[in-house]
């Protein structure tokens, strides 16, 4: 990372737990690598599902090397980059103190994650105030060297690498899951829109599942702690997991059904099989971002696998075109396992989100 910054980093919660991981996530990787960083959340209360030790009571408190801080009247305090994550609007009297200061910082759109086209030609564009001398710019995380790649932290790397079957008989053993010889276990966080009955169904009556599904995911799922068996199929309930313990999860698994945006990412440093469900959007325009994301997830597998994991993606997010083939999932894994390391590799060799955006940040002040 190129040079220390002091930040503001803005969140406004909209819904689920995706703003609030993403921003979390993004504030403890700055945070890792040196910068001073405070982000101010308008809603700190969903934010204590992934950290339960903080204490939504309070206006501010340390959190993970940052400050956490309640989004209620915010001052300026000459932050060299202030983020406003996913397009939250800034109160005009900050803006107002960022354009007083000489220079003003640097002033950053975080965009959602896709992998279409367009967000190549958008990343880094400058979209002038009305009236203040602000810029703010977008930038987009992303795919390719042409975005600002994903949110990966310093000893990522390290600890999927030292994370070996040893600590994975001993993760599960502390969650209480128990997974037969032969059995594959799969994660499962969906919304509510997914086709759980016909995927249960499949799944019960084919090679032996151990399905894990965290609290609050679907009531087809029994309580935390709680198993429930039907045909080849046992469904284990979990906890909602701390955010690195639920990354050991992801590692852990055969396949890992995730959603929205930050589960997906921490899906793929998983180097495992995924199964994507997208933010569900109007006019369908969730299954666009989903067939970009395919095209490029799907470049380096061989057609056919390509195909048949489309068409399961395609299932899963609502395309009446498509039916769910869960055996055709299954016989898949194998090819996708090793397809997933290679992905894996590749985002890896891409700047990560955080020194890209200190990088971007360094270049416009
Ligand atoms: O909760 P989400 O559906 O969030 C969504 C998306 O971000 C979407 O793009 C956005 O528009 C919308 O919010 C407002 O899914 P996501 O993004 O995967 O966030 C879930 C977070 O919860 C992620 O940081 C992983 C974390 N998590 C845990 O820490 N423990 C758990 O047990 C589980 C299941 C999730």
């Amino acid at each position: 990372m190129r040079a220390l910054l002091s930040i503001d980093l803005f969140c406004e919660v909209i819904d689920n737990y995706g703003d609030a991981g993403v921003c979390w996530r993004l504030a403890r990787a700055l945070a890792q690598a040196g910068c001073t960083l405070t982000l101010w959340i308008d809603n700190p209360e969903r934010l204590r599902r992934l950290r339960p030790q903080l204490d939504p009571a309070r206006d501010a408190q340390p959190l993970d090397g940052f400050t956490l801080r309640r989004w209620r009247d915010p001052s300026y305090a000459g932050a060299e980059l202030v983020i406003s994550a996913f397009g939250c609007r800034l109160p005009d009297d900050y803006l107002a103190a960022m354009a007083a200061q000489s220079p003003p910082p640097a002033w950053i759109n975080l965009e959602y994650l896709s992998a279409e086209d367009w967000v190549e030609g958008s990343h880094g564009l400058p979209s002038p105030h009305p009236r203040l001398p602000l810029t703010q710019h977008f930038f987009f995380p992303g795919f390719t060297t042409k975005s600002g790649g994903l949110v990966r932290e310093a000893g990522l790397a390290a600890a999927r690498e030292a994370f070996g079957a040893p600590q994975r008989a001993a993760l599960l053993a502390g969650l209480g899951i128990d997974v037969p010889q032969g059995a594959l276990l799969v994660s499962l966080f969906c919304y509510p829109g997914a086709p759980l009955p016909a995927l249960f169904e499949a799944m019960a009556s084919g090679r032996r599942v151990v399905c894990v599904v965290p609290e609050g995911v679907t009531p087809l799922a029994p309580p935390p702690g709680q198993s429930l068996t039907q045909g080849a199929l046992t469904l284990h309930g979990l906890p909602f997991l701390e955010p690195d313990v639920y990354d050991r999860l992801l590692w852990s698994c055969d396949l890992n059904f995730v959603r929205g945006e930050d589960s997906a990412v921490r899906a793929q440093w998983a180097r495992r099989p995924f199964v994507w469900q997208l933010y569900p959007q109007q006019d369908a325009a969730h299954l666009d971002k989903m067939q970009a994301f395919l095209d490029r997830y799907g470049e380096a597998l061989v057609p056919q696998a390509a195909a048949e994991l489309g068409h399961f993606f395609r299932a899963w997010n609502g395309d009446p075109a498509a039916a769910l083939d869960w055996p055709a999932c299954v016989a898949l894994l194998p090819t996708v396992e090793a397809h997933a390391a290679r992905w894996q590799r590749q985002l890896a060799s891409l700047d990560d989100l955080g020194s890209s955006l200190v990088e971007f940040a360094s270049k416009i002040r």
